[in-house]
């Protein structure tokens, strides 16, 4: 399918743009579409010194699967910058942020992220939007077990119309737990807005009006007690996402 070939397209151009074979550390992240960026690295004959931090139990399993060599991210040397993480998303919009998190993987993908000297998103044309919860309609957040419910009423002060528990998709009923143990809550909210947004009058952002901005939306949700981490990835340093492909392969700006 021209998804999948869009995934691959994707995972190919973001390791000829960004993976060193000199590198000492590049993270590897969740999903599906990291797969052919493992897959892009290994025809490029890693050299055995590189180590690949995982961000979580599928991402250690394709990296092993792979033949390449997991470090965990709490082995890794006081201090020490991955030179480069390579990670998909639910979402990204016109400023590379990004919703993470469709893969319950958003806090030790995070974790990753931000010890990255550059992270680079991989993600096929349908992630692409002008802002968030455009295509994706949820914020995934990670919540401590018991505090659910203290966060799903929260999220709804802060506008959030339907905060609902992500379940296990297998038969047995109960919440989904995360690597961590933790649950998921998906908050839905009204699209959000860019920085550009809310310097052109489009709306405050900061839910006074209904409308919230993008790194606004996270702050307010990150403070909530008893929230581990939130899916939206904003101002990482040195995102990329020139591995976003369009539809037709072209390369976006
Ligand atoms: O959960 C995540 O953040 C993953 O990166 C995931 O959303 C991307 O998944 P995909 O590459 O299978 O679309």
């Amino acid at each position: 399918t021209n998804v999948e070939a869009a995934k691959r397209a994707a995972g190919q151009q973001a390791v000829a743009d960004h993976f060193d074979a000199n590198a000492s550390y590049v993270g590897i992240g969740s999903g599906t579409t990291i797969v052919y960026v493992v897959e892009a690295i290994k025809e490029r004959s890693t050299n055995p010194a590189i180590r690949f931090v995982p961000t979580g139990y599928q991402s250690r399993q394709v990296i092993i699967n792979a033949g390449l060599t997991p470090l965990g991210f709490d082995s890794l040397p006081d201090g020490v910058m991955l030179d480069v993480a390579f990670d998909g998303a639910d979402e990204v919009d016109s400023e590379l942020n990004c919703i993470k998190g469709g893969g319950a993987c958003l806090f030790q993908e995070k974790l990753v992220a931000e010890r990255a000297k550059k992270f680079v998103c991989v993600a096929d044309y349908r992630k692409r939007q002008d802002r968030l919860l455009t295509q994706w309609p949820t914020i995934p957040i990670e919540v401590a077990p018991l505090s659910q419910n203290k966060v799903a009423a929260a999220l709804k002060t802060l506008g959030s119309t339907n905060p609902k528990l992500r379940t296990t998709l297998l038969d047995k009923s109960g919440p989904l737990k995360t690597d961590q143990d933790f649950y998921i809550i998906d908050a839905a909210f009204p699209t959000l807005l860019t920085r550009k947004d809310v310097q052109e009058g489009r709306g405050k952002g900061d839910g006074s009006d209904g409308t919230w901005e993008v790194n606004n939306i996270a702050k307010a949700i990150k403070s909530l007690t008893g929230v581990l981490e939130v899916g939206i990835f904003s101002g990482l340093n040195g995102l990329d996402a020139q591995a976003l492909r369009e539809k037709d392969g072209e390369r976006s700006a």
